[in-house]
C-alpha cells in the first residue's frame, strides 16, 4: 500500500485527462501543478475519448503526474486502467459500473492500493456494501454535466443524500459541481466533491479550490 486512504482525501478531488484541457496555453501537468499548489486533496488521471493518450505516451504522462502529486503528498488515482495503476504503483484505482468487474479488480489489486467505485443508484450502493475491500464510492451526476457523454441521469442533492444513508462507505459527489452550487452539498452527508471542468477550465484555480474546500462536509 503506497498512501493509506483517508476520508479527508475526498474533500476537493480533482479528476482530469488531456481531453479536459481546452486552453491551448495550458497542459495537463501545468493545470495539475496549479491545482496542487491551490490545495486539492486527491487527483485522478482519467484519459478518455478519441484523442486520448495510449501506450507509452499514457504511461509517461501518468508518471509525470504521479511525481507532481507525490511532491504535494496528494494521492494519485488512476481511472479504469488497472494495468497502468499497477505498473506505476498508483495510490488508488477508480472504476465504474461498466468497467472491469469490481470483483475482478479487487482480486487483481489485493491490498496494493485503495479502490473507488462509481455507484449511482441505491441498488448499486447496496451491492457495494457487500464488498469489504472498497475505500469510497463516487456518486452522481448530482448536477447536469458537460464532461461525460454517457453520464447517468442527474440525481440531485436529494438523490445523493439518499445514497449516503444507504452506504457503508464515504461518498464523494460528482457531476456539474461549480463554485456556485457546491454549497448545496453541505447537508447531504457526502465527504466532498470531485470535479473536472470547474478546475480544468478555471481562470483562477486558487480561488476555485478555495471555494470547494470552504464547505463543511
Ligand atoms: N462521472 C459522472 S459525471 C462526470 C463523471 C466522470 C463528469 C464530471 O465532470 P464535471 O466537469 O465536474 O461535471
Ligand atoms: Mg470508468
Amino acid at each position: 500500500m503506497t498512501m493509506k486512504f483517508k476520508r479527508s482525501m475526498l474533500t476537493a478531488y480533482f479528476i482530469c485527462g488531456t481531453q479536459d484541457i481546452k486552453d491551448a496555453t495550458k497542459t495537463l501537468p501545468s493545470v495539475l501543478t496549479e491545482a496542487l499548489e491551490a490545495g486539492i486533496t486527491a487527483f485522478q488521471f482519467r484519459e478518455k475519448g478519441t484523442h486520448a493518450l495510449t501506450g507509452d505516451d499514457k504511461l509517461a504522462m501518468a508518471k509525470q503526474l504521479q511525481q507532481l502529486c507525490a511532491q504535494y503528498q496528494v494521492p494519485f488515482i488512476v481511472d479504469d486502467d488497472v494495468a497502468l495503476a499497477r505498473q506505476v504503483k498508483a495510490d488508488g484505482i477508480h472504476v465504474g459500473q461498466k468497467d472491469e468487474r469490481i470483483n475482478q479488480v479487487i482480486a487483481e489489486i489485493g491490498q496494493q492500493m485503495f479502490i473507488g467505485l462509481s455507484c449511482n443508484t441505491i441498488a448499486q450502493v447496496q451491492a457495494a456494501n457487500q464488498l469489504s475491500e472498497l475505500a469510497y464510492l463516487g456518486s452522481g451526476p448530482v448536477f447536469p454535466t458537460q464532461s461525460k457523454d454517457d453520464a447517468d441521469p442527474v440525481i440531485g442533492t436529494d438523490g445523493i443524500a439518499e445514497l449516503v444513508k444507504y452506504s457503508q462507505y464515504p461518498i464523494v459527489a460528482i457531476g456539474g459541481i461549480s463554485e456556485n452550487n457546491v454549497a448545496e452539498l453541505a447537508h447531504t452527508g457526502v465527504a466532498g466533491s470531485s470535479v473536472i471542468s470547474v478546475i480544468a477550465q478555471s481562470t483562477d484555480i486558487r480561488r476555485t479550490v478555495k471555494r470547494l474546500k470552504k464547505i463543511n462536509y
